[in-house]
């Protein structure tokens, strides 16, 4: 692609269409649905700082409708853009205890999407970036095609190309850890992250910690950077590990877009993607970034 060319997520997603000859164009529907509501949970997360100045905040609006909660709104957003295209069989979100089925007045499709609305919500106020993590399922996953990175231009209202056929590092320099639940994990964590602090440039440590605190945040800055991020279980009582995220929505689709760019992402003992979901709101531990990093980190782990 030369350059200067300009590609929206539109061109891009009916540029990728063409490898698949049998295509019917239904996948390209339900990725067009998602991206409008992209856009406007992105319209509206940029206008939270903005909430006192405009009298959003409370029960009501200026315009007397009811304000939601971000998590909320963004959540009911993706259902509505969602419900109606024929495109998808059914929903899970993390907000929902239960699936979301289509309802009965729209047709359905052979897809499923699994989705966390806004993650990292905790940190809106403090203008932190926040996003939404999704995957599309369907009972036969085919080809992969890579990780290409696009960017919401708000002065067009449009997703451009801006990070083509993205690889993340094989071996990073970042890691991002919650280092306050230090004493709650196991003891390979323990010692992978002591490891990781130790002065030895001949293995390019010790590394530098970056912990956002919003995972889509930390993993797309590992992800451009390289680096690995830890949200290890809780072992504070060793026979019952507590895992914190959500296998469906947050590890798998990033372990999915992991690997994709030549990355890995395990619990510790097994591959991500390996998981067969048991529960719909299931927690796994989630070790997820450049290959080098999370093999050594098993290496601690298993021998536990
Ligand atoms: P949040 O609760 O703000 O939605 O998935 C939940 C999540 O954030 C991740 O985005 C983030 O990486 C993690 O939790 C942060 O958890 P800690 O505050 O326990 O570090």
């Amino acid at each position: 692609m030369p350059k200067s060319t300009v590609v929206t997520i539109q061109r891009h997603i009916v540029e990728q269409e063409r490898h698949f000859p049998k295509a019917t164009g239904d996948f390209t529907g339900l990725l067009w649905d998602l991206t409008i509501a992209a856009k406007t949970i992105s319209r509206e997360v940029n206008k939270a700082g903005l909430a006192d100045i405009l009298g959003l905040t409370g029960e009501q609006n200026v315009s007397g409708d009811e304000v939601k909660k971000l998590d909320a709104y963004a959540n009911e957003r993706i259902c509505k853009a969602m419900d109606h295209g024929g495109h998808l069989c059914i929903m899970a979100s993390e907000e929902n205890e239960d699936v979301i089925p289509i309802p009965d007045e729209f047709p359905r499709g052979k897809y499923v999407l699994l989705f966390d609305p806004l993650d990292g919500s905790s940190n809106i106020d403090a203008n932190v970036s926040v996003g939404t993590i999704f995957s599309i399922h369907k009972r036969k996953t085919t080809g992969k095609e890579g990780v290409h990175g696009f960017t919401l231009d708000p002065s067009i209202g449009e997703f451009l190309l801006s990070h083509e056929n993205i690889k993340i590092p094989s071996k990073g320099k970042i890691y991002s850890i919650n280092e306050g639940n230090a004493n709650t994990w196991d003891e390979g964590t323990k010692k992978y992250i002591a490891y990781l602090k130790e002065n030895d440039p001949a293995t390019g440590r010790p590394f530098s910690l970056r912990y956002i605190g919003s995972l889509v945040a930390d993993f797309h800055r590992n992800l451009l950077y390289g680096g690995i991020f830890l949200y290890p279980a809780d072992y504070k009582d060793p026979k019952k590990p507590k895992a914190k995220l959500r296998l469906l929505y947050e590890a798998a689709p990033l372990a999915f877009v992991v690997e994709q760019a030549g990355g890995m992402a395990s619990t510790g003992k097994e591959r991500i993607m390996d998981i067969q979901a048991t529960e719909l709101h299931q927690k796994v531990p989630l070790i997820i970034g450049s290959k080098e990093d999370v093999l050594t980190y098993e290496r601690f782990f298993i021998h536990e």
